[in-house]
């Protein structure tokens, strides 16, 4: 091998020890925020960042921060994140050490990196499925040709399920990533005999088209040349692999889980230390001790000054604490024709399906996948029926029963520029890929400190519609509207839901579209109002903004003799139907958009009526409806008149499948009516 390439390694690898172990020296200091090092893990790292092109993309965890020195990160840039100062280039000071997210022209690129192990194989993996949809499209530009994808994964982490439905896509669909598998053989304190049936190397034995390579990770030689044939082999045949490297845990598992406390087997990996290794390499390859020596103390230098200047720089203002919550969409004002003339009303699902088409046919860069959402069926609600005639499967296509990957792969597809739309095929299948859409998905652009939103459509057909039962009919808003960092709509008309489903596509943020699946074709009586005249091709709804459903007439308002309904979803049509006999007196108003909120709308209403009633298909406890009566009461307790009804489904885990008692448990006309006619008489 080369002796600069050996003497570079060796300076990267000097600054990583002396990293280390200034950190642990002035730990009464240091760990005030907890870190990690990669003290132990430096070889096969280092083999790694050194070859890695700004092309690429890299998703180090914790552990790696001797894969961001050496693909340029200077150790002053790491200690400011130690610190978490204002000017860490990651964050801000918003997230830990070594978490980065880092989008430079001369460095490969790095979506943001969250502590839940193992969580991103499935946003990386979505990385390497948009750039082989930018392949297949001709959307690469010149710079981003051969690039390759790298997950870093420590062994513990590869034994959780997300880490599976990485592996199985990635080699389902031949993507060009390496899953860096950094083997220490230890979790936190439990060991690999506790923890695991075989190594990653055996255990993806079984998935066809996926090259395993295993290593000495002590050994920067033998990686470096493994990485190299395999970085080459990715460039020009674009095809996944696990390279799995065994490596020695020398320093402690965090600041503040320290080795002596449990460790049993600390002299035995330290005869695997790959300092001393890489020391004799660069000696066999005829480099001087004093070359040696030199790189030592330079390092050693650098490193104390590094480390003085970030303890003394700035703390980040708490002023800035609301940035980066959601970038600045372009989509701020209703714009287009909502009713063309000439026009027939159309089902809801279908203004759904228009809007999709028309969406994809404008741009190439959107692509919709999801569970049944290809070619054979469309949708099992054929939503997307025709779609994939019409756009190819490679633009809509069936993804695994996998609502992690689906939900979690948007961060990946959206950072190479795309814009995925997804679909969970009912909202009860949800819980799988909430952990994605929390850990990943909302933080993203927050944590990035404004590097990396992620845009994507999230489709999920909802609520309780004909005997679905209990695993078909749940509702759950109040937990996606607690995940700050998304967007989340409840169209109940067509025209709406098209409008919205337009204004998502354009919004740079994650938005979550939660559609009625009692909606979809107005076959129940009384929700024929959610047919609408397909709006124009141009068509957008600003998403944070309410809709007057119904207006109550000014001479009851007058004599106070009115009440403002605040709903959404279903509730629509359980309202209007309610009051039907004294409709003069219902004011509605449907959020359409339950984050963010419109305040404003839903504040004029209480005011103007003095008596609000809020209806919805959730149960009354500790839910979204609660959360805007308290909104209500805090704001415009003055202008109350009586305390505020909340009309909403009774309280069970949840719907059974028997149609009397699907109906007995939720909200219905004559309930909200009522309800209605005992607030009109306090
Ligand atoms: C989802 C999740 N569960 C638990 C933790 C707590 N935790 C932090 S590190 C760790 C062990 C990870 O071991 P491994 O992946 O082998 O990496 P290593 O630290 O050994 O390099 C655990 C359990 C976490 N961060 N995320
Ligand atoms: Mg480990």
């Amino acid at each position: 091998m080369k002796k600069d390439l050996l003497l570079k390694a060796y300076s990267v690898m000097c600054n990583a020890m002396h990293i280390s172990e200034i950190l642990e020296a002035n730990k009464e200091i240091t760990a005030k925020y907890v870190h990690a090092t990669s003290r132990g893990h430096e070889a096969v790292q280092i083999a790694l960042g050194l070859q890695l092109e700004p092309r690429d993309w890299v998703s180090p965890y914790y552990r790696d921060d001797s894969i961001l020195l050496s693909i340029g990160m200077s150790p002053e840039s790491l200690f400011l994140q130690v610190f978490a100062k204002k000017t860490d280039p990651f964050s801000g000071g918003r997230t830990y050490y070594s978490h980065p997210s880092l989008k430079d022209n001369d460095k490969p690129k790095i979506i943001h990196q969250s502590s839940a192990t193992g969580m991103q194989a499935i946003p990386t993996t979505g990385i390497a499925l948009g750039l082989q949809y930018k392949e297949k499209m001709n959307l690469l530009a010149e710079t981003e040709l051969g690039g390759v994808v790298v997950c870093s994964l420590g062994d513990a982490s590869c034994t959780e399920g997300e880490v599976s439905e990485a592996l199985q896509m990635a080699t389902l669909k031949q993507l060009p990533i390496i899953f860096f598998v950094q083997d220490n053989g230890w979790d936190i304190s439990a060991n690999a005999a506790e923890t695991r049936a075989q190594n990653i190397a055996e255990y993806c034995k079984g998935l066809n088209g996926l090259e395993i390579v295993s290593v000495d990770g002590s050994d920067f030689e033998t990686c470096y040349n493994e990485l190299n044939r395999i970085i080459a082999t990715i460039r020009a045949e674009r095809r996944p692999f696990v390279f799995h490297a065994k490596v020695p845990l020398l320093g402690h598992h965090t600041s503040g889980v320290r080795k002596e406390w449990y460790r049993d087997d600390l002299e035995e990996a330290a005869l695997q230390d790959p300092f001393p290794k890489l020391k004799k390499a660069c000696e066999a390859a005829g480099l001087g001790l004093a070359d040696l020596i030199l790189a030592e103390t330079n390092s050693r230098k650098k490193v104390e000054q590094a480390y003085k200047a970030a303890l003394e720089a700035e703390d980040p203002d708490p002023s800035s604490i609301q940035d980066f919550i959601f970038a600045p969409t372009p989509i701020t004002e209703e714009q287009g024709i909502r009713e063309p003339q000439g026009k027939k009303k159309t089902v809801m699902v279908d203004s759904a399906l228009f809007a999709v088409r028309e969406i994809m046919h404008a741009n190439p860069e959107a692509l919709l996948y999801g569970q049944d959402v290809g070619r054979r069926l469309g949708g099992v609600f054929r939503e997307a029926a025709t779609l994939a005639e019409q756009f190819g499967d490679h633009r809509v296509f069936n993804t695994p029963i996998q609502e992690a990957f689906i939900i979690g792969s948007t961060v990946g597809m959206s950072a190479v520029g795309l814009k995925p739309m997804v679909e969970v095929q009912f909202a009860d299948y949800i819980w799988p890929g909430l952990n994605q859409l929390f850990t990943e998905v909302s933080r993203s652009y927050y944590l990035s400190n404004g590097k990396w939103p992620v845009s994507a459509v999230i489709r999920v057909p909802i609520g309780a519609y004909g005997s679905g039962g209990p695993y078909h009919s749940s509702s759950v808003e109040s937990v996606l509207v607690n995940i700050r960092g998304i967007k989340v709509v409840y169209p109940s008309t067509g025209a709406d839901l098209k409008g919205l489903m337009k204004a998502a596509f354009y919004d740079p943020n994650p938005v979550v579209i939660l559609e009625h699946k009692g909606l979809y074709w107005s076959k129940i009586p009384g929700t024929e109002g959610a047919m609408s005249i397909e709006p124009d091709e141009h068509y957008v709804i600003p998403i944070g903004k309410a809709r007057v459903v119904q207006e109550a007439s000014n001479e009851f308002v007058n004599a106070g003799d009115s009440v403002g309904v605040i709903t959404y979803g279903r509730g629509v049509y359980w309202t209007l139907e309610a009051c039907k006999e004294y409709a003069q007196q219902v004011e509605i108003l449907d959020l359409r958009s339950l984050n963010p909120i419109d305040e404003e709308a839903m504040f004029a209403l209480a005011k103007r009526h003095g008596k609000v009633m809020i209806v919805s298909e959730e149960s009354t406890e500790c839910t979204f409806g609660l959360s805007v009566l308290g909104r209500i009461q805090q704001h415009c307790f003055q202008s109350l008149d009586a305390p505020i009804a909340l009309v909403g489904s009774v309280d069970t885990p949840a719907i059974p499948l028997n149609s009397n008692l699907e109906a007995a448990i939720l909200p219905n006309a004559e309930k909200v009516d009522a309800a209605l006619r005992q607030l009109l008489t306090q």
